[in-house]
This record gives structure tokens, sequence and C-alpha cells, in this order.
């Protein structure tokens, strides 16, 4: 019953209201003008910074239209899939994609928008609870590799892959990361059942390693990662039906053990601020001093596995031992030099080539080792490679929002960041945004930042 020129005044108002509470401007260069595919194909990070400060707004574009509370959230190709039979059947990818989805939402302004997944995430734990109990004998709930919104939570597809029993824990510390943005008791509170029982899950699954004593993940993938170990040579691959040499499946990852380290830390603290569990907590903190630690491998990169085993494929797209660098703050140069180096070392390692979401998420892990050049060249490499004509992030050639969503995470990551209990200004600027400012950023303990230089 509405006239159009009301409809169209009211979505135009309701845009923007979230819209604008983050500006963005890195300045001009001589190819701002050019027709948008000649821009992408042509950018080198100095001729046209407008070009990266219009990346960064597209992802908070798109998180305004495709996840607005009482919907569903974004997912591979969120409200933009064209297909009867998409990729991936467009489902919740949890070893990276949507937890890439929601990078930006906090730092960019949008916190709001985080509804969706926080609901998702609840709804998980009805099928989890069953799969932690049926599965693998535990209290709590368990969540794997990928969802749908039927909110399946067992193991999927193959084991090399669907094994990856840490999915649920890395949603669990988005709970958390809101908190630490918004300060909201009242959200800590309703949501903390959702994070405890992610830490009662690990509790019960952990079990110490036959050689070194440390907790691990057993079963555990590095997700997608195949290390060349001893007696790792053959399988029977169901995806291309033959003979394949070796399995992802490994006792203790370090992406694993990295979260469990994350869901134990939050429950601790966040059951100390509800002044609740102390018993849980107790828990929660001798479990959490007895995990494997990180380890450096003698080619001085950070272990993706416990044993100092070599990758099967050159250079794989994951870079899941740096999830301890980012998304997650367990890594820094300042109070880990020796892992922030030997993460330094995977990165160079691992190169350029991915695709859309690999090539941000390296570029926000070298913002947060403090090299704008370095997250620079891989943000320059992404909209080269991985940028379709429209903006939206490739992977795998078809179209996928999660390169979008964390191509805006990473540009914040380079101007602002917050994990270390500061605020670091412009931490991993690049010589290719020599001025430029920014108002409306949000950091970790509720602060909104402004900044030009
Ligand atoms: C993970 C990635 C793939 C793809 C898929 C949707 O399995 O390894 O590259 O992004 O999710």
């Amino acid at each position: 019953g509405k006239p159009y020129a009301a409809l169209k005044a009211a979505h135009v108002a309701e845009h923007r209201r979230l819209f604008r509470r983050v500006t963005l401007d890195l300045g001009g260069g001589p190819n701002g003008a050019l027709p948008t595919d000649e821009r992408l194909k042509t950018f080198d990070g100095t001729n046209d910074p407008a070009l990266a400060a219009l990346l960064f707004q597209f992802g908070r574009f798109l998180l305004i239209s495709s996840s607005r509370p009482g919907t569903q959230p974004a997912n591979l190709q969120g409200i933009w899939n064209k297909d009867m039979n998409p990729m991936w059947d467009s489902k919740y990818t949890t070893n990276i994609n949507t937890e890439m989805n929601y990078w930006p939402a906090e730092v960019a302004n949008l916190s709001e928008l985080t509804e969706p997944l926080f609901r998702m995430i609840r709804e998980l734990t009805d099928q989890g609870a069953g799969v932690a109990r049926e599965l693998y004998g535990a209290r709590g709930w368990a969540f794997h590799q990928n969802t749908d919104i039927w909110r399946v939570a067992a193991p999927m597809d193959g084991p090399n892959w669907g094994g990856f029993a840490t999915g649920g824990g890395w949603l669990a510390t988005h709970l958390w990361e809101h908190y630490r943005f918004t300060g909201d008791r009242a959200f800590l509170k309703e949501y903390y059942p959702v994070l405890r029982g992610s830490a009662e899950f690990f509790l019960d699954f952990l079990v110490p390693h036959p050689t070194y004593g440390w907790l691990v993940t057993n079963p555990s993938t590095s997700p997608e990662n195949f290390p060349l170990a001893p007696g790792n040579d053959r399988f029977f691959d169901e995806v291309t039906g033959s003979m394949s040499n070796g399995t992802a499946l490994v006792a203790g990852s370090a992406i694993d053990t990295q979260i469990v380290r994350d869901v134990f830390s939050a429950v601790a603290d966040a059951s100390e601020i509800l002044g609740m569990d102390a018993e849980l907590r107790a828990r929660v903190v001798d479990a959490r001093s007895k995990l494997a630690p990180m380890r450096i491998g003698k080619n001085g990169d950070l272990q993706e596995w416990l044993e100092d085993w070599p990758q099967r494929e050159k250079s794989h797209r994951h870079i899941s031992n740096l999830y301890g660098l980012f998304p997650s703050h367990q890594i820094s140069p300042r109070s880990t030099p020796d892992l922030a180096s030997a993460s330094r070392v995977v990165l160079e390692q691992r190169g350029l080539v991915g695709n859309g979401w690999s090539s941000v998420w390296k570029a926000a892990s070298w913002a947060r080792l403090l090299d704008g050049n370095k997250a620079m060249e891989n943000i320059v490499y992404a909209v080269r490679t991985y940028t379709t004509d429209s903006l939206f992030s490739i992977c795998s050639k078809a179209l996928q929002v999660d390169g979008s969503f964390g191509m805006t995470a990473a540009i914040a990551e380079m101007i602002l960041q917050s994990q270390d209990g500061e605020l670091a200004l412009l931490p991993a600027l690049p010589s290719a945004w020599p001025t430029g400012d920014v108002t409306g950023l949000r950091a970790r303990g509720g602060f909104e930042v402004d900044l030009a230089w």
C-alpha cells in the first residue's frame, strides 16, 4: 500500500542510517576516472587509492544489504546467488568463509548486523548437542565444517574437510568479540550458555597426546591442507574417484588448539564478568594451561601441525595456522616476537596465489605484522586477479562474498587495531596512502575513532 516515492525515501533513509556511520577518503589517483573494469585491471595501489576506499565501502554495503536482524546470515554467495545448483550449495562453510563474512561487522560500525549470525550459532547448538553426545560421547555442543538453513552440525562430505571439529568454537569466538567491542553485558548474559557449551564440549573432547602429554583435539584437521607425513601416502579421494595421496586428518592441528584456547579464555573471562561458574572457570583455566604450545619448525615457520611436517601442496590457499595472528590475537610482534617472525615465514612461503578470500586473509595478517606494503601487495593481487567487474570477490572462478567482506576488514586492520588492550592508529599504513581520513571506525572497548593523516 506504500506509494513508490515513500517506499524509496524509506529505503534510502534506512540505508543511510547504517552506511553513513563510516567515511573513508584515501585520496585520488590518475586512474580514478577510468571505467571500473579498467580500474581493476590496472590497479597498482598508488594509481587509484579511491578504488581501495570504494572496495572498503562495498563490503559494508553488502553486509547492510544482506544481513539484517531477523533474516538469514550471509552465506557463500549471499543473496546474490543466481544458480539453482550453486558452488558448494551456497552453504555456510565455517573453516574460514562464514567467519570472514562477519569480520567487518564490528570494526566497520555495523555491529547489529551480526544478529543473524548469532541466532544461527544458537540454533546450531540444538543438533550440535546431539552430535557431541552421539559422535563423541561429550557434553556441550559440537559443530564442524559446514551447515545450512536446517543447521546440521555433524561432519559433512569427506572427512578431510568435514572433520573440522572446531567450527563451532570458531563461531563462538564471534560472540565474545562482540562483547569486547560493545561491552553489552545483557548480550553476554544471553549468549553465555552458548559459549559455555562450546567449552564443555572441548573439555570432554580433548585427549592427552601419547608422546607429549599436551591436550589435543583428535581427530583434527588443519583446514584442507594435507601434511606430507610418514605413512600418509594413499587414500581414496571421493571427489576424483581415484586413489590419492594422504589424509588431512591428524591430532592437534595448530588452528584447533588456537581456537580451543580462545574459547577457554572467553569462557574464563565471561564467567568472571557475569559472576558465575567458578568451578567451570577453574577447569577451563587448568585445561588451557595444558594445551599444546605453538611450535616453530626447522625452516623458521609457525608449524601447522604438531610435528614439523611439510605440506603436500606447494602453497595452500588456507593459512589456518595463522588464525592465532588474525583473526585471533595470540601472536603479535611485540608480545610474541618469535611467533610473529614464524608467521611471517608462513606468509612468505604461501606467496600471493590463492583466491579472493585467501588474499584478503593474508592482507589482514600482514597488517597484524605491521607491514602495510605487504598487506597492500595482497590487496592489489586480489583486485587484479580475484574481483569481478561489479566488484564482487571471486573464489574458483565464481562469485563468493567472503572476499569482499574480508577486504573491508583487511583495510580497516591497516588503519586501526585494538586487539592488544590499546588503540593502534595507522599500524600498517602502506606507502600508497600518504594522506587520508576516516570517521566512525569502531574499536574494542566501545571506542569510535575518527582520524586524519
Ligand atoms: C572452503 C575453501 C574453498 C571454498 C569453499 C567454499 O572449503 O577451501 O576454497 O572457499 O570453502
